[in-house]
């Protein structure tokens, strides 16, 4: 009789287990562009199971919530009290909702990426991100051009945060677009308006803001990006919600500055 014949790297197999780490390239990617993807990172299982807190956490929000209306970007509601003023725009605290956020930056593929880019040494701010960021279809807005570390306090803008698709991210839906190479840059304070977004009306701007990229994802597609980075993003026009995980990391030895927000939380030693 024949011997069966199993081959682990079947293509089905081999997209449920993604490489435990970034080649070279990857990195090489990251150290130039301010951000790289991994793709497929999340398995389906973990995937539904952020996804179902999610849906838990809109179903009821006691929680923290951030609304559209709080914030006041281009296209939220006006008010909490106006049409739409109850979107909610992220789910704050996620890693306090469910186990699947602890198994998610804890996961060994996503550990070892994070080690690669940052070092051996990680931590886990909850002051920062820890969130479901998610994008309704009828009153979601507009992100400007930002760098996250321009309201964090740390000794050194060293961070990288990894943004999870929950489902499809596209220009449609209001993916994040990003500026390669940003995070290497110097920009002075006449650049940026009072909530330190840049100005697109600057020539200067305009020039830099040209060279954007989508960064499309799919369903458990993660994209890791640095602190310095340059994003943004649009609405969501298309009739479906956006779901993304938001977490950011630290080397150990660059610990929050003492007194400011981001030393307001506690944080996870990564294992
Ligand atoms: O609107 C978005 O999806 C972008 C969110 C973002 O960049 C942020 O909150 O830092």
């Amino acid at each position: 009789m024949d011997a069966l014949l199993i081959d682990p790297q079947t293509p089905d197999t081999a997209a449920a287990s993604p490489a435990r780490e970034f080649s070279a390239e990857d990195v090489d990617t990251f150290r130039r562009d301010g951000y790289v993807i991994a793709r497929k990172l999340a398995g389906e299982a973990l995937r539904e199971r952020l996804l179902a807190a999610t849906f838990a956490g809109l179903a009821d929000p006691t929680g923290p919530v951030e609304y559209e209306a709080d914030l006041q970007y281009p296209g939220a509601p006006p008010s909490r009290s106006a049409p739409g003023g109850r979107t909610i725009r992220r789910l704050k605290q996620a890693h306090a909702r469910d186990f699947g956020f602890t198994e998610w930056v804890a996961q060994p593929e996503l550990v070892a990426r994070v080690r690669q880019l940052l070092g051996p040494d990680i931590v886990c701010p909850l002051a920062h991100h820890n969130c479901v960021m998610t994008k309704q279809p009828r009153f979601s807005s507009e992100t400007g051009w930002h760098q996250d570390i321009r309201y964090w306090s740390y000794q050194r803008p060293e961070l990288v945060s990894v943004w999870l698709a929950l489902g499809p991210e596209r220009i449609d839906n209001g993916c994040l677009w990003v500026i390669p190479g940003t995070h290497r840059m110097q920009f002075d304070a006449a650049r940026f308006d009072p909530e330190k977004f840049l100005r697109p009306d600057l020539t200067e701007n305009a020039e830099l803001i040209a060279q954007r990229r989508p960064v499309e994802l799919e369903a458990g597609d993660v994209l890791f990006f640095h602190c310095r980075t340059f994003h943004a993003a649009g609405r969501n026009e298309s009739d479906e919600p956006k779901f993304s995980v938001v977490f950011t990391f630290r080397p150990a030895d660059n610990p929050p500055v003492p007194g400011t927000r981001s030393a307001s939380l506690p944080e996870l030693l990564i294992p």
